[in-house]
């Protein structure tokens, strides 16, 4: 269709922005045009669209149209595609403005995207290129436009595939704090990645080869290692190094955590008593020290004491001795408390008892002990008048920092006395 562009100042706009009074017989004229309009919009069907060209004199109108590309060649190198297709006009020979591209997960069907790169927006080019596309297979389409109106898509190209080139982010892990003489032989980690990645982990440390784990994080990203077995490492510095590696074989970056493996079980050393008040009795002021190979968790002595606390004290402790001459404690403060029973191997407390109210338990983290520094007493205390040899006999569930459980045997003392 090849009509001549009528001879007197030829008017080419979109009808639909002519909103001012025209003669009756050029608005009818015009209703007709505006049904075959289209305004570009995405989504929109694949039909031409239409413009008036209108002229000063009455039945001076022709109808023209923007005329389809044929479909677009397009490319793929190194995660960009390239796109060019051939010129468009309209039917009466005008050339366009521009052109769209978009493109397509599927041959057919399936969402429109709108391209990006060059070929973002309007191309007034007859070529232009893509990068960092999505992984996949793509199917490009070029729409030509004339200001603001547009011709039909064009038909689909080739089906271009590009590579996954993004690596996976480093995987998230997570490992107990310490491997201790309970998790050693079975220490669980686990932690997040890329979903359906494939995730390996590996644990290295002195005294033994480095011990590598490979499993699949799921469609929501975790994983979990069948549990390591670090029992031939030495303790100290244990790191763990996790990689992720997609299904196009990209690997993440490592993630590195380390942690401790401290698998000594603790031991109380040395219980020893010290006279505060009158010499040979039970008395106000009067102290018993339990001290430990190593620093212990303070929370697991007392309930209200911070783990990472330090030095801390818990004042309100009643200790009680009975006819066994037995030392035991109990503190408000301390929801739960342990500390254990001193056997004092001396006639302090006769047949009735005592107990000592307003007494204190301390933690010393310089010196791994604990203070019992005993308040008011009340009873019949006897007069020992020499050294005991006491003993200590720790409750089950004290710990050291890395969760390693005391040891609940019993220790002999150093000769002291109150
Ligand atoms: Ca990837
Ligand atoms: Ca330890
Ligand atoms: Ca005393």
């Amino acid at each position: 269709m090849s009509r001549p562009i009528p001879p007197r100042r030829p008017v080419v706009e979109p009808v639909e922005t002519r909103p001012r009074l025209l003669r009756p017989n050029r608005q009818a004229r015009i209703a007709g045009v505006m049904a075959a309009a289209l305004v570009i919009s995405w989504g929109a069907p694949a039909a031409s669209a239409y413009w008036q060209t209108l002229s000063s004199n009455n039945g001076g109108a022709g109808a023209d149209a923007i005329v389809a590309v044929a479909a677009p060649t397009a490319s793929a190198s190194a995660g960009a595609t390239s796109v060019s297709w051939a010129a468009s006009t309209t039917a009466a020979g005008r050339p366009v403005s521009g052109y769209t591209v978009a493109r397509y997960s599927s041959v057919t069907g399936g969402t429109k995207v709108a391209a990006g790169g060059t070929c973002a927006g309007t191309v007034t080019t007859l070529s232009c290129s893509e990068p960092a596309l999505p992984s996949g297979t793509w199917y490009y389409t070029v729409t030509p436009v004339l200001g603001s109106w547009a011709g039909p898509e064009s038909a689909r190209s080739v089906g271009v595939f590009v590579a996954d080139t993004t690596k996976p982010d480093p995987p998230l892990i997570i490992a107990p704090a310490y491997v201790n003489s309970l998790n050693v032989s079975g220490v669980p980690v686990r932690g997040t990645a890329e979903p359906s990645s494939s995730v390996t982990v590996t644990v290295s440390g002195s005294g033994s080869l480095p011990v590598s784990k490979t499993v699949a994080a799921t469609e929501s990203g975790d994983w979990t290692t069948a549990d390591f077995d670090l029992t031939a490492f030495s303790p100290g510095a244990v790191t763990y190094t996790a990689t992720a590696k997609d299904a196009a074989g990209n690997v993440s970056d490592p993630r590195i955590v380390t942690r401790t493996k401290d698998v000594s079980v603790p031991i109380a050393s040395t219980v020893s008593l010290e006279n505060g008040g009158t010499s040979g009795i039970m008395d106000l002021g009067d102290k018993i020290f339990l001290k430990f190979n190593e620093a212990l968790d303070p929370s697991t002595i007392c309930s209200g004491w911070s783990a990472a606390g330090g030095s801390q004290t818990v004042n309100q402790v009643l200790v009680t001795v009975g006819s066994d001459d037995v030392l035991r404690l109990t503190a408000d403060g301390c929801t739960t408390m342990r500390v254990g029973k001193v056997g004092l191997v001396g006639n302090y407390a006769g047949t009735g008892g005592l107990t000592f109210a307003g007494s204190s338990l301390s933690w010393n983290v310089t010196t791994n002990q604990l203070t019992i520094t005993l308040g008011t007493g009340t009873g019949s205390p006897l007069d020992v008048n020499g050294n005991v040899r006491p003993n200590f006999t720790p409750d089950a569930g004290i710990a050291d920092i890395a969760g390693n459980p005391l040891s609940a045997a019993q220790i002999a003392g150093t000769n002291s006395k109150f």
